[in-house]
């Protein structure tokens, strides 16, 4: 199969500039179909699920679980919680079109209590992609990340590390200098990682979908024409070069 040229529905993707380096990606020739499985880990509460469920469902709610009595989750959201308080894992799928070519994303999240970590390799395992996500209002979340990598490398060699910092809007309200900081050692760790860079906010709307744009891109080896975002203060979003 061809990889998808130019987008319809995700518009900042255009253009291909060769084939696909990823024999992860599982596709069938006669739907031009792809799934693209992304691994999601990180401490806990951290945002992982409420990430996953915003890019799925465009919806975000701070309560979710004590909100479930008043039904406002479909199936899949309500679903995706039962897996997590049993086993710790959170699956959910979401499918767009590129050009003519229907891509699934098959998302895995695991919690991040020290439980389940035994179920890491479920997550890791054929991933396309590993986001390594940590909070940026919480310091010892992002130093967590060492671990996580080392932990989730064992198990996949290949999938393509974006390096994930969440609560963009609280981080966004500390002093200049922490930001500063936190910046510039999320920055060190990513480069390290050769791992893409974001910060986002899922209560405020802030780079989720890109994520997912980008990691389309990377696992098509697609030009992305979402312009890089460096500077301290602002929501990171690095991902050429790296
Ligand atoms: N301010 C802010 N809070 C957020 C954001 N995303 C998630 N939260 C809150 O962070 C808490 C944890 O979110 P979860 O999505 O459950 O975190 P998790 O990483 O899945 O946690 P575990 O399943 O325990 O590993 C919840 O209270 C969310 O409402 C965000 O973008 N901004
Ligand atoms: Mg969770």
């Amino acid at each position: 199969m061809s990889p998808p040229t130019t987008s319809t529905s995700s518009s900042s993707i255009a253009g291909p500039s060769g084939q696909n380096p990823h024999p992860m990606l599982e596709n069938n020739e006669e739907k031009n179909s792809v799934v693209i499985k992304v691994g999601m880990v990180g401490d806990s509460q951290i945002g992982k699920t409420s990430l996953m469920v915003k890019y799925v469902e465009g919806s975000f709610d701070e309560d979710y679980i004590q909100t479930l009595g008043e039904d406002p989750l479909s199936f899949a959201s309500r679903f995706a919680i039962l897996m997590s308080w049993t086993t710790g894992v959170n699956f959910m799928e979401k499918t767009i079109s590129v050009r003519r070519t229907t891509i699934t994303f098959s998302i895995w999240d695991l919690g991040g209590q020290r439980e389940f970590v035994n179920m890491l390799p479920l997550v890791c395992n054929d991933a396309v992609a590993i986001l390594f996500m940590f909070d940026l209002s919480r310091k010892s979340t992002l130093n967590s990340v060492k671990e996580w990598y080392r932990q989730a490398r064992g198990f996949n060699k290949t999938a393509i590390p974006f390096l994930i910092g969440t609560k963009f809007d609280t981080f966004a309200t500390f002093p200049r200098d922490e930001q500063e900081e936190i910046t510039k050692q999320a920055k060190r760790f990513a480069r390290a990682m050769h791992a893409s860079l974001v910060f986002c906010s899922t209560s405020a709307s802030i780079n989720v979908q890109k994520i997912f744009k980008i990691v389309l891109a990377k696992a098509f080896d697609l030009k992305c024409v979402i312009p890089e975002i460096e500077g301290v203060g602002e929501p990171i979003l690095i991902y050429v070069d790296v």
